[in-house]
């Protein structure tokens, strides 16, 4: 038996990466049976069934427990998320961002963010880059065309599976042919728009120098997921409940006295973008629960 990990569905085919290469494999009938499904990102354990030439086909035996899965996109045993976020071509949505960041604060992932770009804008990447550091965010603005972005960015990566998210055009495969050091398909966004299409098709995960990278599509919409509206604010690092005792234990931080959110708003500790993003997002969210009733 050997172990791998998956990191391509193609074809009704697992592409699993181990000490003896990349092996082609089919799960056996028996997981559908328990219905248990492997996953891009599994670590499994699978018999070589035959060899044709160097193509090895194998069978998955046996799937091991995942520290999670993800279900956008689908994947398993994921480490981090780096969010690109591209300061211009295409313009930058901070309600996207934030409520990328929610859905993936729910997933309880760490988080980087990368101010993609900034060679287009540095003054505004660099605030853009600002507004997360505040928000207690790892944030970074990168131009990933810049001598030296390579070294900066391996750190980053060592050890680790990290799934790339962001908007068409943010430059999730640039950093992915960067970092591995081997060209992928990219496409320039006016390119893209006039044909409709994503440059990125589907879920895989490439093997890195010590690390994984997961390059997905890009997506322009994030639901906002079944949350509770007095939940929400654990999912904004600066405005978690510790920050400080509000008036009021249920505090929503939108209308009550002596909140202690406000406050630090207008001390300038919670950006106003992060802020406004919160109060909508709550908004919707309670209509969202009254109509659910109805
Ligand atoms: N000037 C500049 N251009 C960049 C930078 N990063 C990426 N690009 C360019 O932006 C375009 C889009 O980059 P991609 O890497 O294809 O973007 P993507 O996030 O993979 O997009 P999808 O696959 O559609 O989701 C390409 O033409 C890149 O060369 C950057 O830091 N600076
Ligand atoms: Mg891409
Ligand atoms: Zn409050």
């Amino acid at each position: 038996m050997t172990r791998g990990k998956i990191i391509r569905l193609l074809g009704g085919f697992y592409t699993v990466d181990s000490e003896i290469g990349l092996v082609e494999t089919h799960a056996k009938g028996n997981f559908r049976h328990f219905g248990q499904k492997p996953l891009v990102g599994d670590w499994v354990d699978f018999t070589i069934e035959k060899k044709e030439g160097v193509q090895v086909l194998g069978y998955i035996e046996s799937i091991e427990e995942r520290t999670n899965t993800l279900l956008r996109p689908p994947v398993a045993n994921v480490d981090q998320v780096i969010l690109c976020v591209p300061v211009k071509d295409p313009a930058y949505n901070l309600q996207l961002v934030d409520s990328i960041l929610v859905h993936y604060e729910m997933e309880n992932l760490p988080i980087v963010i990368l101010i993609t770009k900034a060679d287009l804008d540095p003054s505004k990447a660099k605030e853009l880059a600002e507004i997360y550091q505040l928000a207690g965010y790892t944030s970074k603005m990168v131009n990933l065309k810049s001598q030296g972005i390579k070294e900066a960015l391996l750190p980053l990566l060592r050890g680790k599976t990290s799934v790339l998210a962001g908007v068409s055009g943010a430059g999730k495969s640039t950093l992915t042919s960067l970092c591995l050091g081997r060209k992928l398909q990219t496409g320039s966004v006016s390119e893209k728009t006039r044909r409709g299409k994503h440059t990125t098709r589907h879920v895989e995960i490439y093997p890195g120098d010590g690390f994984y990278l997961l390059d997905t599509p890009g997506f322009s919409r994030m639901d906002l997921d079944d949350c509770k509206p007095e939940d929400l604010a654990d999912y904004f690092p600066e405005m978690k409940k510790q920050v400080g005792p509000c008036k009021f234990k249920d505090c929503s931080h939108i209308s009550e006295p002596q909140c202690a959110v406000k406050k630090k708003l207008q001390e300038g500790l919670i950006a106003k973008s992060r802020y406004e993003n919160y109060a909508s997002f709550y908004q919707e969210l309670k209509e969202r629960e009254k109509n659910k009733w109805h």
